[in-house]
C-alpha cells in the first residue's frame, strides 16, 4: 500500500513539474513576442555578417554575379562573363566582341570598396572602372587608363580608390589594340572589387 501511495505521489509530482515547464516556456514566448512587438527588428538582427578586410566581393564564390555587353567564342573557347570573376587568372577570361564593351559584377549585397584589381588578357585596352548602388547611377573610380599590352602579367593591376559604397562594379572598355578582324575585342581575365570590411 505504501509503495502504491509513493508511486501515485511521484506521478502527481511529475505532472506538476511538466505543467510548470510548459507554463515557463509559454511565459518566455509571450515576453519575447511582446518585446518584438515593442522594438521591432533591432539593427543587430538585420545587419549582415562582417567580412574580412581585403575580401574580393566580386568573386563568384563570394556571391558575385557577372554580366557583359557581349560574349565571344573562338575555336571552342567561350568568353562567358562569369570567366571574368571565377578566380582563375590563367586563361583569357571574359571576351567581348565589340567596342565599347563592358563587364559588370553584382555583389550579394552592398559593400564599401576601397581597391580595384584587374587581371588583363591580351591586347592593350583603354578602360575606366565605375561603382554603383543600383546599376543605374555610376561613379567613376578609375578613369581612362590603358592596360599593359601583354598577357598574363603577374598579379594584375591594382588601384586604390576613395572608399565607396557599392553593389555593382563595372569595367568599361572604350578602345583596343586588337585588329578589327579579331573576334575578341575586349578581354578581362579577372575583375576584383576589394572591400575594407566596413559596413556601408
Ligand atoms: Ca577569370
Amino acid at each position: 500500500m505504501d509503495r502504491l501511495r509513493g508511486l501515485f505521489g511521484r506521478i502527481l509530482l511529475s505532472r506538476r513539474q511538466s505543467r510548470g515547464c510548459v507554463a515557463t516556456l509559454l511565459c518566455s514566448c509571450a515576453l519575447l513576442f511582446l518585446s518584438f512587438c515593442k522594438n521591432g527588428l533591432t539593427p543587430e538582427m538585420i545587419r549582415p555578417a562582417d567580412i574580412q578586410p581585403g575580401t574580393n566581393v566580386a568573386l563568384q564564390s563570394n556571391g558575385g554575379a557577372a554580366t557583359a555587353s557581349s560574349v565571344g567564342s573562338y575555336s571552342g573557347y567561350v568568353g562567358y562573363a562569369g570567366r571574368g570573376n571565377d578566380g582563375d587568372t590563367t586563361n583569357e577570361g571574359w571576351c567581348g566582341t565589340s567596342i565599347p564593351a563592358w563587364l559588370r559584377v553584382q555583389f550579394d549585397r552592398a559593400y564599401t570598396i576601397d581597391t580595384v584589381r584587374i587581371h588583363w588578357g591580351s591586347h592593350q585596352q583603354t578602360f575606366s572602372v565605375s561603382l554603383s548602388t543600383d546599376a543605374a547611377s555610376w561613379t567613376t573610380v578609375v578613369s581612362s587608363r590603358q592596360s599593359p599590352n601583354s598577357e598574363g602579367e603577374s598579379g594584375g593591376q591594382t588601384y586604390s580608390i576613395t572608399p565607396t559604397n557599392a553593389r555593382y562594379i563595372r569595367v568599361y572598355v572604350t578602345a583596343t589594340s586588337a585588329p578589327h578582324s579579331h573576334i575578341f575585342q575586349a578581354i578581362v581575365s579577372e575583375l576584383e572589387a576589394i572591400s575594407s570590411g566596413a559596413r556601408p
